[in-house]
């Protein structure tokens, strides 16, 4: 069991990334967001200064190709806060009232960077996941599980090919921060593609099993248990010496249902709001872990609560079952 890569900075990673030092071919070639037609707006929040795009780009061969684009202003550095607001040009005033003003500041380039994801080619099922939609609250019963829900996620799911690029080390091996290497009871712990690792206040990394048989929640049993705790006690380790985080400051989970279907566990902030912390939907690790500890079967007899959007063809397969 080791930990993997360069010594804790997340400035001096971003530096290495930005010169091509990235092992997984990014900053290789024209980038295809050039080429990028929009489509429509899938979604976006003004609070969380996000927006999802769907639009069609060229591939290699010249055919049109769908595409889904994230775009997001990313949070504020302290050590450039006195660069944004002296900056050149000078703060223009838009409204003054007594002891109240506000301004509007257009800091350099390199201050105003957006975090941009792009999925090419995408699925209709990635343009779905993006697009806003109404949600509608299911309970799965663990029969319900095995009689709508798996044969559901075994006919169609996304597909894990970037999973078994990171397991294989074929992609993203300089971001790895901790591996433990056993085939049964280890992961990969690694920088979720959501954080752009400038600042800790938005932490956000997922440790991805080396176990390829284990689909979710689901799945688990008590046989489990030490993957379980390898990943709670040593992927909080580890985050703790990278980036001097404690495990107090943690939250540590599991999304059902998940987007994907390879057993992972997402580590972020405390502090910070990262999406897919809701009730419905994040299952913290060391609940999950008691409750394998008082009944090894827990999930598979448990009714889970969960949200499915208005297009989900699994809702429809509820429905169709009589179940909601
Ligand atoms: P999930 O619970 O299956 O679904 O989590 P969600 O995406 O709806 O939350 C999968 C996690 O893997 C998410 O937090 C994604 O941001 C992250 N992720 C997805 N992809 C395709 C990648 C990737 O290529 N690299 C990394 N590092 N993280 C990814």
């Amino acid at each position: 069991m080791a930990e993997a890569g360069a010594p804790a900075c997340c400035k001096r990673k971003r530096e290495n990334e930005a010169n091509g030092g990235s092992q997984d071919g990014a900053g290789a070639g024209a980038s295809p967001l050039a080429g990028f037609q929009l489509q429509r707006v899938l979604g976006d929040s003004a609070r969380e200064k996000i927006i999802f795009l769907h639009g069609k780009v060229n591939d290699e061969s010249g055919s049109e190709r769908d595409a889904v684009v994230i775009l997001e202003k990313t949070p504020f550095l302290a050590e450039n806060i006195t660069d944004v607001l002296h900056g050149d040009p000078a703060p223009q005033l838009q409204m003054s009232n007594d002891v109240y003003s506000t301004y509007s500041l257009r800091p350099p380039s390199q201050l105003n960077e957006i975090k941009t994801t792009l999925i090419f080619p995408a699925t209709e099922k990635h343009i779905k996941k993006y697009l806003r939609q109404e949600v509608f609250l299911i309970q799965e019963t663990g029969e319900d599980y095995r009689n709508i829900t798996l044969p559901f996620i075994e006919s169609q799911s996304f597909s894990l090919q970037w999973v078994y690029n990171i397991l294989e080390k074929k992609a993203e091996l300089d971001r790895i921060v901790y591996e433990n290497p056993s085939p049964t009871d280890g992961f990969v712990l690694l920088p979720d593609f959501k954080w752009d690792q400038k600042q800790v206040d938005n932490l956000y990394l997922i440790a991805i099993c080396h176990i390829r048989t284990v689909k979710s929640l689901r799945d688990l049993s008590s046989e489990h248990l030490p993957l379980l705790t390898n990943i709670l006690n040593e992927g909080q380790d580890a985050i703790r010496k990278r980036y001097a985080i404690s495990g107090s400051h943690l939250r540590v989970y599991l999304h059902y249902q998940p987007s994907y279907y390879h057993l992972h566990v997402h580590f972020t902030a405390l502090g910070y709001d990262a999406p897919g912390t809701s009730v419905e939907r994040a299952h913290l690790l060391s609940d999950v872990i008691q409750n394998l500890q008082l009944d090894s079967q827990y999930y598979q007899k448990r009714t889970i609560t969960y949200a499915l959007r208005a297009d989900d063809p699994l809702l429809q397969k509820f429905r169709d079952a009589g179940k909601c």
